[in-house]
């Protein structure tokens, strides 16, 4: 399927997919060409090569909000035949530096609004020989003044399987994982989920709400418009108002965002306008619940395609599109892809509930880290969740493997739960999990936030208690409830239930 030739460079691909003159990222700042990113992101290249000393496999950091200077960046690197480590704009110092330390990361790119933190963290590590400031979209910062006289480099001669990125998943557990993406690996999602199910043209317009610092941002945001000679609006602060009034500004096509922001946009004023230009929506990065899909489509007049995916494995590897999809469902193998579910002995099976287990193209590659062993099982890559798999190949989210509930011999998936509770209008966010119970083993604990316009009290507690058990099995009722004015969610907007667990 994937027949890349040995000797290439995913930013010099990337680059070919539009013509010189077609638009590639607009923001509030300004509007460039395919030509434009190719020309800084030589020069980039250049700067590192030539002026800083970046030798092929050298690791560099990128820090920053999503951009077209930003953008340029990661491609200069590729293209000087740098690995990228992007961060999280979330990530405070002490994370900045573990991140420094496992990557080994010798040069990094930052935006000024950010290097305060930045130079928090180098204090604690020896790491880095180079460190370069630009200054947004503006134009005006390090990068772009010492860049201004140089010439675009020509590539550096990569191959196919020579490391293009890490990237470090902050998991809902435990210390980031560095996962090792080679060049093919940088195309492999465009060519199978994206031809796929996400396709996009010349003249489409893409926007996501995440950083390509996570690779569902950056599949999203820069790969995929740019495999497909599309091009890509940026916004710095993706909250739902904001991401409205963009899509409706740069007449957005594409629009790549999770769950909670689809729920969130269905109740906001600005929604209307933007329907307008839409024409795909995507979500991942959490399980989509059946009733943001069904409250989309009734409104937008959209069906959002769903998908899973993992940053060790790129992007997404499960997902369906068109009338294909059935909603409730996270859809079938993407092709080129193969899943399963495995047993409690590590077979696959043909249908029924089990851990998902995935192979493909892409996979896998912890940086020197032993829960590699967990990871890949017989050659199979086993995500964390839990899925039902049924006899036409569809795959129905149950729970990460870890939140399972079990309550007096019952097996209750904890989203399940949630997206009863989400149904109820007094619902704008919830985390379930089990907490301990003498007699039931474990029982079922809701964390809500309440939507605007509603009190958090008894008897709203009751009444959502009685309205879960009228629409799901009476037996997974939250028999506790406790209101909060947010939940605890990692860099890239995961739930972190396990904070809540403790
Ligand atoms: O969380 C996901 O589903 C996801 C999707 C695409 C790329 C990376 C991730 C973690």
């Amino acid at each position: 399927l994937l027949d890349y030739p040995e000797r290439m460079n995913a930013a010099v691909e990337l680059l070919r997919g539009g013509r010189t003159d077609d638009l590639a990222v607009v923001n509030a700042h300004g509007r460039w060409t395919y030509a434009d990113l190719d020309n800084l992101s030589g020069r980039i290249a250049r700067l590192l090569v030539e002026e800083e000393k970046l030798v092929p496999g050298n690791r560099v950091l990128l820090r920053g909000p999503n951009g077209y200077t930003l953008f340029a960046a990661w491609l200069g690197v590729l293209k000087a035949g740098g690995v990228v480590v992007a961060t999280m704009p979330l990530l405070r110092p002490g994370e900045i530096a573990t991140v420094i330390d496992r990557a080994k990361v010798s040069h990094a790119i930052v935006d000024s609004r950010f290097i305060g933190d930045f130079r928090e963290a180098m204090e604690q590590t020896r790491h880095i020989k180079s460190l370069i400031k630009y200054d947004g979209d503006h134009g005006r910062g390090e990068l772009e003044t010492r860049c201004v006289d140089l010439s675009p480099l020509s590539p550096v001669d990569t191959g196919r399987d020579d490391p293009a990125l890490l990237a470090f998943t902050s998991g809902t557990t435990g210390v980031p994982k560095g996962c090792v993406q080679f060049h093919r690996d940088i195309l492999a999602p465009c060519d199978t989920f994206a031809r796929a199910h996400f396709p996009m043209a010349p003249g489409d317009i893409a926007m996501t709400s995440a950083p390509i610092a996570f690779t569902f941002g950056l599949g999203a945001t820069l790969l995929f418009p740019l495999r497909f000679g599309a091009a890509c609006a940026t916004i710095e602060q993706p909250t739902p108002p904001a991401m409205l009034e963009a899509i409706a500004a740069y007449r957005v096509t594409h629009l790549a965002t999770a769950p909670t922001a689809y729920k969130a946009m269905l109740s906001q004023p600005g929604l209307d306008p933007a329907l307008g230009s839409l024409k795909t929506c995507l979500s991942a990065g959490e399980h989509l619940p059946e009733a943001t899909w069904l409250a989309w489509k009734d409104r937008a007049g959209l069906s959002i395609v769903d998908g899973i995916g993992s940053t060790e494995l790129m992007h997404i590897f499960i997902s369906e599109s068109g009338e294909a999809i059935r909603p409730g469902s996270t859809g079938r193998a993407v092709p080129g892809y193969e899943a399963t579910v495995l047993d409690a002995d590590n077979r696959p099976m043909e249908e029924g509930v089990g851990r998902l287990a995935i192979r493909g193209p892409t996979g896998c590659r912890y940086l020197d880290d032993p829960r590699q062993a967990d990871y890949v099982v017989e050659g199979w890559n086993v995500t964390g969740d839990t899925y039902r798999k049924d006899r036409d190949g569809y795959y129905w989210y149950m729970a990460r493997s870890d939140d399972m509930i079990v309550s007096s011999g019952y097996n209750i998936g904890a989203p399940e739960v949630e997206n009863a509770l989400l149904a109820h209008p007094a619902v704008a966010e919830c985390a379930v999990i089990g907490t301990p119970c003498p007699e039931r083993g474990q029982i079922v604990k809701a964390f809500i936030v309440p939507a605007a316009g509603f009190t958090p009290d008894e008897a709203l507690i009751s009444d959502l208690q009685y309205f879960v058990k009228r629409n799901i099995a009476p037996y997974k009722y939250p028999r506790a409830i406790e209101f909060r004015d947010a939940l605890p969610k990692t860099a890239t907007g995961k739930l972190r239930r396990v904070e809540l667990r403790d």
